[in-house]
């Protein structure tokens, strides 16, 4: 089965290839398509991540795997949130969005944090399958470590005593948001054995607003198009 990675980050394309390594699945890079990517204005990671793959499915006619993912810090009232990609601003870097957030926190004594991770696998004619993972840590004062990207240098795992940048890719996909999600997802994908849901319904426009926000882990198998039944 040909899957699109819906993502223009190369951090996590790395990683989700790394986590769905022992799939029966051939990924297939978005830069193999023409196409401008999505405007990100869901209000949960969920709709976001259901719309950039239900949008490169349409696009390339492939089904298609997205994931939205983030830094959730209560003490700031959950941001970055939906917007850690661009929290120092539009074209931010990493660099950017770290500075920005350990201002933020500066003088903050609660430094609790939680990555959240929603992948979602969407197949033309409107069937789509979701998958949650989170990882909960605190915010540094300060980077620590080099490996890894985003906000890693400064989320401290207790568990661990380091940072998810002072440890290997393979030990931060055995524990991250993004591993859990995917591994999930992984597992939904074998459960299909390579035969994938097939149907030539054209998807209405409105098929995303259907963005209620599956809570439970890994479970939401939903048709966006009237008459193509989830199993
Ligand atoms: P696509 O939309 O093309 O997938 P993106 O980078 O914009 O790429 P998101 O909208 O999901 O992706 O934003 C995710 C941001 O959250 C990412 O840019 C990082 O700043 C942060 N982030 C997500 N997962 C992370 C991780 O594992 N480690 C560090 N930071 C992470």
């Amino acid at each position: 089965m040909k899957i699109v990675l819906a993502t223009k980050n190369k951090d996590k394309i790395r990683e989700i290839k790394d986590i769905l390594k022992d799939t029966v699945v051939e990924f297939v890079g978005l830069d193999e398509f023409e196409f401008l990517g999505v405007v990100e204005d869901g209000k949960t990671f969920f709709a976001n991540a259901k719309k950039k793959a239900f949008e490169t499915s349409r696009h390339t006619g492939l089904p298609a795997l997205a994931d939205d993912s983030g830094l959730v810090v209560p003490a700031l009232d959950g941001a970055p949130g939906l917007y850690s990609s661009r929290y120092a601003g539009k074209n931010a870097t990493y660099e950017d969005n770290v500075g920005k957030l350990l201002k933020e926190l500066t003088g903050k004594t609660d430094r609790k944090a939680k990555f959240v991770c929603v992948c979602v696998l969407f197949f033309p004619g409107g069937r789509y399958f979701t998958a949650r993972g989170e990882i909960k840590g605190l915010i540094t004062e300060e980077p620590i470590g080099r490996a890894g990207f985003g906000y890693d240098p400064v989320f401290f795992v207790p568990g661990i005593r380091k940072t998810l940048s002072e440890i290997p890719q393979f030990e931060k996909n055995k524990m991250s948001h993004r591993g859990i999600a995917f591994r999930k997802m992984a597992e939904i994908i074998k459960r299909m054995k390579l035969s994938p849901p097939q149907a030539d319904a054209t998807l209405p426009p409105q098929a995303d607003e259907d963005a209620h926000h599956p809570d439970k882990d890994g479970e939401q198998t939903k048709s966006a198009v009237a008459g193509v039944k989830s199993e």
